[in-house]
């Protein structure tokens, strides 16, 4: 078959439909290319790589021969793979899981849901489709920029394939909360799916906060400003709210063509000096048609006066026709229209003018520019293009926009007038609030709103979304640069192995060991006891594990290991198995019985934490507290805490999933610098991966090896990604 050209580093736009339309006349089959606004911002980023699209065509070929015209087409002359799917496959993967499942969950709309096994499998099946398929044409150095909610299994599909290929997600739909997506018996899949991307986007700062709240809740990952780390990668979740070709909208109006189609539709609806409403929707239940029908028809009952004055203009595109709700949809709408138009309309006139069909959208700008008001109103959106088409086409700033607050593009929009779908009233008012608006306020709102579009439009939003995944690349080779790679690990080696007096550091919780959701769990198993007796047996060795726990777990679980044992944060030394437990500093406790009983409120306010003493500090876990409930009161703790405790001689650290009180100037980095001063040592290594490791990275001198295990700003010159990579380190060590 023949292929679309190869050639590395191209963008390859991935997404349920190609930005093609096929049809079939007389036998013979045309390939046009369609022409919205978002395949062409995507086809403008061609200029600085080669962009290649690939999706269903939409088409079902009749035979091998015509799937092989259409398919050698689509490649050689409009840059695209085609991924051609079956009748049955539409059906369960698109009119199914992705319509009738993902669609109107992620809409709030649960009662529409069906949770179909059969359904789901084709989704994963045509997930699959769409890898194998484009694996066979792509190369690691290509980019992927994977579209909505129909492929969401991809990028893991691609990332564990290509595993250092750019990966970029973009969600049009709204991502809902996570006490909503939790409903997905296949949550996790789709999940873990998306998170092989490196960057998420979505339209709104609220849907990126949802996805990062299920990843939390459901998965276990934090973030750190919108960034998640998953083993050795970052996963970067932002918000992209999308634009439209506003340049191109403003061309359009200029046209003589249009211009006349303005003056006719005018000719048409504005005799009378009639006041135009108009709404553009795919027919779809999200979009609320029936809600802003109903407080129409209020409107017309409420202000007479009103009647005959106006048209609403409605135009309803077709819409996943095939799916039960949205044929119920079309009769509901349907009826409510005749209802409407029977009751208050006159031989001379009609209040609503209903069409039900798509039109190209140079027939659709003279309706945005004749319409005196907009009435966007969904139950939820996304973003929803048309509020900002409307704005776009209004050049001499005239018109009212009525947008819905549960629109993405509410968020942008503000000085629309918004409306609470769920209250006719509010549409209502909204509605004589508009119709009689002076034309400065018009004016002061609009032009506001006009310029946004025009400065965030869609090229704005392709160049942005681009750019993100650009940084994160950046970001990615920054970090391989830290990594202790193989080149790095060698040389590690080979100094351990020239060094005649060796310093070994090691934290313990987090670095030698994982976290346990109860500290009590994570004693130390027989393969890391084994590891540290060789380490520390070595002639040439001085081993100290320097932890912040106390001294009697230290003793319990480390005791027998000829080695030095650092607990409370350097509170307390023991330096071999000959000598006793000594205290570094002699400070009073009498502080404990005033912060005891505000760590216990917390403890009580916060279910699954819990409050530790150790003989010089105290620390409140929060470990097994449900994750957002417990940085919100771990901060609020810390700030509390952080008064009380200004003029004393204690100090406070907020650590990993913990809050920990000690006395001032006793840390880690301290205890790092009376080992050293033990004795000359020609090789130092020290391992940690918690923020109170860093004073210990900081005590050290140079030429030592410091080595942050996981991610994130650290003194330490390298970083390893896990404490299972740490404990390969561990072995290497014991080999030599
Ligand atoms: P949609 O649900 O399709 O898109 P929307 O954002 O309003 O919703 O986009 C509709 C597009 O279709 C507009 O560009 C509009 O011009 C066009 N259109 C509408 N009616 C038409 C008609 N009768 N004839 C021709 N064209 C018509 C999904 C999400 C949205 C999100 C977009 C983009 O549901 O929330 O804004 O993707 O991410």
């Amino acid at each position: 078959m023949p292929s679309a050209k190869r050639k590395s580093g191209r963008l390859i736009i991935v997404s349920n439909r190609l930005p093609v339309t096929i049809t079939k006349r007389k036998g013979k089959v045309a390939i046009q290319p369609s022409p919205g606004g978002l395949a062409t911002a995507l086809r403008a980023l061609q200029t600085e790589k080669e962009v290649v699209f690939s999706g269903w065509p939409g088409y079902i070929p009749e035979s091998r021969n015509e799937q092989k015209f259409i398919d050698s087409t689509l490649r050689e002359k409009h840059s695209c793979l085609p991924i051609f799917l079956t009748r049955r496959e539409i059906d369960k993967y698109y009119y199914g899981f992705a319509n009738r499942t993902l669609w109107p969950l992620f809409h709030y709309f649960t009662s529409y849901c069906t949770f179909e096994k059969s359904e789901w499998e084709a989704y994963q099946h045509v997930n699959q489709k769409f890898f194998k398929e484009i694996i066979q044409d792509s190369a690691e150095t290509d980019t992927f920029w994977v579209h909505d909610y129909h492929l969401m299994l991809l990028p893991h599909l691609l990332r564990t394939y290509f595993p250092q290929t750019d990966i970029g997600f973009f969600l049009h739909i709204p991502f809902p909360s996570s006490e909503i997506f939790r409903i997905l018996p296949w949550r996790n899949e789709v999940m873990e799916g998306v998170l092989g991307s490196d960057l998420i986007g979505f339209h709104t700062y609220e849907y990126a906060r949802h996805f990062l709240s299920s990843v939390l809740r459901l998965l276990g990952y934090e973030n750190e400003f919108g960034a998640i780390s998953i083993e050795d990668r970052i996963v970067m979740v932002d918000n992209f709210p999308m634009g439209v070709d506003a340049q191109n909208i403003m061309t359009l109006l200029r046209q003589e063509s249009t211009k006349k189609d303005i003056k006719k539709f005018q000719k048409a609806v504005k005799k009378k000096d009639r006041k135009v409403i108009l709404s553009v929707d795919r027919l779809d239940y999200s979009k609320g048609i029936p809600h802003r029908l109903k407080a129409f028809e209020s409107f017309l009952s409420q202000y007479p006066e009103w009647r005959e004055k106006l048209v609403y203009i409605m135009l309803c595109v077709p819409s996943r026709t095939r799916v039960k709700d949205y044929a119920f949809l079309k009769q509901e709408v349907e009826s409510f229209v005749g209802k409407i138009n029977g009751r208050f309309g006159n031989p001379d006139w009609m209040p609503i003018y209903y069409l039900y069909r798509s039109l190209p959208f140079e027939r659709l700008l003279p309706l945005y520019a004749i319409a005196d008001i907009a009435l966007v109103t969904p139950v939820r959106d996304g973003m929803n293009l048309v509020a900002k088409e409307y704005v776009a086409a209004r050049t001499d700033d005239s018109g009212v926009l009525i947008l819905s607050g549960t629109a993405g593009a509410e968020a942008e929009l503000g000085e629309a007038l918004v409306v609470n779908v769920y209250s006719r009233e509010d549409i209502v008012d909204a509605l004589i609030q508009a119709l009689e608006m002076s034309e400065e306020e018009q004016s002061r709102r609009m032009r506001t709103m006009r310029q946004r579009i025009i400065d965030y439009d869609i090229h704005h939003w392709t160049r942005s979304f681009i750019t993100g995944i650009e940084e994160i690349k950046n970001l990615k080779s920054q970090r391989e640069h830290w990594k202790l790679t193989d080149k790095w690990k060698k040389k590690l080696l080979s100094a351990y192995h020239s060094g005649k007096k060796r310093l070994l550091m090691f934290d313990y919780d987090g670095t030698l060991i994982s976290f346990a959701k109860k500290p009590e769990d994570a004693k130390p198993d027989v393969e890391l006891k084994k590891l540290l007796l060789l380490l520390a047996k070595k002639r040439k060795n001085h081993l100290a594990i320097i932890s912040g726990r106390d001294r009697l777990t230290m003793e319990q679980w480390l005791g027998d290991i000829p080695c030095t044992l650092v607990a409370e944060h350097g509170a307390w030394i023991r330096v071999d198995t000959r000598s006793s437990w000594k205290a570094q500093k002699t400070v009073s406790t009498e502080w404990k019985s005033q912060v005891m009983p505000i760590l216990k409120t917390y403890e009580a306010r916060v279910p699954g934490s819990f409050v530790e003493e150790k003989e010089f500090g105290l620390a409140w876990h929060y470990r097994k507290a449900s994750p957002e409930l417990g940085e919100i009161r771990s901060c609020e703790l810390f700030d509390n805490l952080n008064e009380f405790l200004a003029n004393t001689d204690m100090q406070l650290m907020h650590g990993n999933k913990v809050i920990e009180i000690r006395p001032r100037g006793v840390h880690k980095g301290q205890a790092a610098q009376n080992l050293l001063m033990m004795d000359t040592y020609d090789f130092v290594l020290a391992l940690g991966d918690d923020w109170t490791d860093e004073d210990l990275f900081r005590a050290l001198p140079e030429g030592a090896y410091s080595i942050k295990i996981g991610y994130g700003t650290t003194k330490a010159r390298f970083f390893l990604d896990s404490p299972k990579n740490c404990r390969r380190l561990l072995h290497d060590l014991t080999k030599i």
